[in-house]
């Protein structure tokens, strides 16, 4: 035994010492040997937040694919359904009835929206550059370099090598291609721009301006007016114009500055002008110098982009192009693929989610389809919160603004459906919203019955104050928690066998018991995800007022209603149920594994502190197995990181980065490394990224857990600028042979710092670490008690076997920097 670890060790060692050769060259590109040819999944995003590009990098006809995150189908409306009210009692009595079905077609007829299912998130353009003789490139390469927000084209034809290099900038809110070429006067190309919409085209001096609409959808009158403005700039040669194109004669290096604007204020007001915003930003941008774009983008995207460092080191496999290292990550080693991946979402946020803006919706802010999967728009029951569980733990805490931004919307115009719908006070929204902010009922009854989106994302606003600690921001936000909260106070309903209170109706998100005469009905009442949601964020509400010193009658109202609701239950297969009652299959494979949210991202579940719980759910996801949409796997990552089982979380990571169609029936990864439902859906990627953090530290459960879930595959390693909840920052953490040896915390916030650790660390001169005992003093690491759950006579739960840990305590100041080192 101790042979074979100090074998590893050498080999670790040996290893560690090449990791940063490749680091230096490819560890942070994207890059590939081909084009992308007509396939927008090989094209390369760029993003700024509002605007999205897909560049091609093909040759001949350059293509880039224009996006804005304004562009939506529609103009400001609701689509409540006022009718539920009435029916509400009668739904409800045959529920408690049993009769699901009928009550299913009765919401079918009630709850439904007769006015609309969510607008459509629409592409703007595509330019493209035309050159001609450029068929047959040499030593073609592109990439696209996430340590710089930068994206590469080059190739030579009859030994001139022609470069192409693009950016999105988030300070100028331009995209910016510089086109150049190894010898004087050689660039000839022309350039259009073609879009789907409704739109005009005109060419002008050195410019391309095209003007247009978004469409009416669903009877919703389009009411989205854009602007795209294309400028050239070159360096010699001249530069012509047709009715709808401009050439580009012998130039030496051509610029090409593309601007968008929409009328789009905010969710009521689209009173904005488009072609005055979309011309400023385009003059102003043109006015500086190349060199001062790039610099100006480099140094704003870095800001976000450098506070986070991860190596798990690097092997030969890294020195390939992307597409084939995604082919044969599952069978070869390739660590640098992972961190590359992980920083990608990160890369991800940054490009689709900025201050200030929307926020990153289905496919972040890139879309080439008039009618995408979906809309495009934001469902509401995962997949809109999954694409910011990386925001504050791989800190970029300031781009999950969007989606405050966005509760914040809905909190508003949630509260005339809480009324009109369900006659309660607060406010509520279904499973989908768009850029109008529809709280109402999205598609069929199946899918739509189900109020408690608005709930969830509030979690979001309570998770923001326990990293950050920011009072201002709490007081801000304090009433849409309250507000939400109202609602199920009002809303949750006595049901009539173990007289608990539940939501009524709902379902477990998209899926059904598997049992006779349940085919196509989703209807029911309080599901363990309801449940365990409604617990949070009375709980989450509770904690604010208490924090905050206020609304203490309040409190008192929803520490009662909490505690009739039901508890947990774990079933005659030892599962945690998914229902009311024990009808879960353990053939059940749905993607969707909502009974699990109270393990994550919810924190109900816990080794330490309920391991029947946490055995019960580690068989239901065991019962749900691996493969499955991208998203649901991203997900998978993420839960079998709070099963402590790195092992397992890393066979999902290589499940999830496979080419698409490996996974039968699955999801996998794209050449530009997009997540594949399929399709493309961006919440894979975001889910992927939050796990890989996750893996590696964890602060959700009494304690900052360092190394909680290590695959074998990560032997070492260090990762720098982690986040966890009570402000404190990893700058860094090194490990070796799974033990931990050297680890730097910032405290921001000041208070107890509790680690849970795999290895005796001592810290640094005076420092002094002790052994932990009893609840964690840190008000930001307070865990809630879980009602205990009732278990079925069937059911037969082991024991969790939980690797050894080391649980200390250190006192910490605001400001101050901790080092512990271990062997
Ligand atoms: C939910 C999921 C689907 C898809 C869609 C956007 O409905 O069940 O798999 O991700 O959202």
């Amino acid at each position: 035994m101790f042979c074979k670890n100090k074998l590893n060790y050498i080999f670790a060692i040996f290893l560690y010492s090449s990791a940063s050769f490749a680091q230096s060259t490819t560890a942070l590109k994207l890059w590939y040997k081909k084009p992308s040819g007509n396939t927008w999944t090989n094209a390369l995003p760029l993003g700024n937040g509002r605007l999205g590009a897909m560049i091609y990098g093909n040759p001949e006809r350059e293509n880039i694919q224009l996006n804005e995150s304004s562009v939506w189908t529609g103009g400001p409306y609701r689509n409540d359904n006022p009718e539920a009210l009435g029916a509400l009692p009668q739904i409800r009595n045959l529920l408690f009835e049993g009769k699901y079905k009928d009550a299913q077609d009765l919401a079918g007829q009630k709850i439904e929206s007769k006015i609309a299912n969510g607008m459509k998130f629409q592409p703007v353009a595509n330019l493209y550059l035309n050159f001609k003789g450029h068929q047959r490139p040499e030593n073609y390469y592109r990439e696209l370099n996430i340590e710089t927000a930068v994206s590469k084209t080059i190739y030579s034809i009859d030994g001139i090598t022609y470069t192409r290099e693009s950016f999105i900038s988030i300070p100028d809110q331009v995209l910016v291609m510089r086109l150049s070429a190894d010898k004087a006067a050689s660039l000839n190309f022309e350039a259009n721009i073609f879009t789907q919409q409704r739109a005009n085209v005109e060419s002008g001096d050195h410019s391309l301006i095209l003007n247009g609409t978004t469409e009416d959808h669903e009877g919703i009158k389009s009411k989205v007016k854009f602007s795209a403005q294309v400028k050239m700039i070159t360096d010699g040669g001249t530069v012509l114009k047709t009715d709808t194109s401009i050439l580009v004669k012998n130039a030496t290096t051509a610029t090409i500055f593309v601007s968008i604007a929409t009328n789009f204020v905010n969710y009521h007001d689209v009173s904005a002008n488009e072609q005055q915003k979309a011309f400023r930003y385009l003059e102003l941008a043109s006015k500086k110098t190349y060199k001062q774009l790039l610099s100006d983008h480099i140094s704003c995207y870095q800001k976000y982009f450098n506070r986070v460092k991860l190596d798990l080191g690097s092997m030969k496999s890294a020195d390939l192009p992307t597409d084939e290292r995604l082919r044969q990550f599952a069978s070869v080693s390739d660590p640098a693929l992972v961190s590359l991946y992980f920083q990608y979402g990160r890369y991800l946020l940054i490009s689709s989610s900025q201050p200030g803006g929307q926020a990153s919706n289905l496919q972040g802010v890139w879309n080439d389809k008039m009618s995408p999967a979906w809309d495009s728009k934001y469902t509401i029951n995962i997949n809109t919160q999954m694409n910011y569980w990386p925001a504050e733990n791989t800190n970029l805490a300031e781009l999950h603004g969007p989606l405050m931004d966005m509760v914040k919307d809905l909190s508003e115009t949630g509260k005339e459906t809480a009324r009109v719908m369900y006659g309660a006070r607060g406010w509520m929204a279904h499973h989908n919203t768009d850029i109008w902010r529809i709280t109402g009922p999205v598609d069929r009854i199946y899918w739509a019955v189900w109020p408690m989106g608005g709930a969830w994302l509030t979690q979001h606003v309570w998770e923001k104050y326990l990293y950050s600690g920011d009072k201002k921001f709490l007081t801000s936000y304090y009433n849409i928690l309250k507000g939400a909260s109202e609602f199920f106070v009002d809303h949750l309903v006595e049901e009539p066998s173990h007289h608990w209170l539940v939501n009524a109706p709902g379902t477990s998100p998209e899926n059904e018991p598997k049992l006779p005469g349940w085919k196509g009905v989703s209807i029911t009442v309080g599901a363990t995800m309801d449940n365990q949601i409604v617990f949070d964020l009375f709980s989450n509400t509770i904690r604010a007022a208490q924090a905050l010193g206020i609304d203490h009658t309040f409190i008192q109202k929803l520490v009662a209603t909490r505690k009739r609701m039901p508890p947990m239950q774990i079933g005659k297969h030892s599962q945690l149920q998914e229902w009311l009652s024990d009808m879960d299959d353990p053939l059940d494979k749905h993607r969707h594994i909502s009974h699990l949210f109270g393990l994550y991202p919810g924190k109900q579940i816990s080794p330490y502190r309920t391991p029947d719980l946490y055995e019960a759910a580690k068989n239901s996801l065991n019962f749900r197995g691996d493969i499955s949409t991208g998203w649901s796997m991203g997900w998978k990552v993420n839960l079998w990181a709070r099963f402590l089982d790195g092992n397992h979380a890393y066979e999902l990571i290589k499940k999830q980065l496979s080419p698409l169609g490996t996974n039968k029936e699955g999801g996998g990864t794209y050449n530009n490394l997009f997540d594949a439902h399929p399709p493309f859906q961006i919440d894979g990627n975001f889910g992927c990224t939050a796990g890989i953090a996750e893996m590696l530290m964890q602060s959700h459960d009494g304690d900052i857990h360092l190394l909680p879930a290590l695959p074998d595959a990560w032997s070492f390693g260090v990762v720098k600028g982690l986040r966890a909840r009570g402000g404190f920052e990893i700058l860094e953490m090194k490990w070796l042979n799974g033990r931990l040896t050297r680890l730097t915390i910032k405290s921001t916030l000041g208070g107890n710092c509790r680690i849970r650790i795999p290895n005796v660390l001592s810290g640094d001169g005076r420092l002094k670490l002790l052994k932990a005992t009893g609840k964690n003093s840190n008000i930001f690491y307070q865990t809630d008690d879980i009602p205990s759950p009732l278990v079925s006579s069937m059911a037969k739960l082991n024991k969790p076997i939980i690797k050894n840990t080391e649980l200390y305590d250190f006192a910490t100041q605001k400001g101050k920097i901790y080092t512990f080192t271990g062997n």
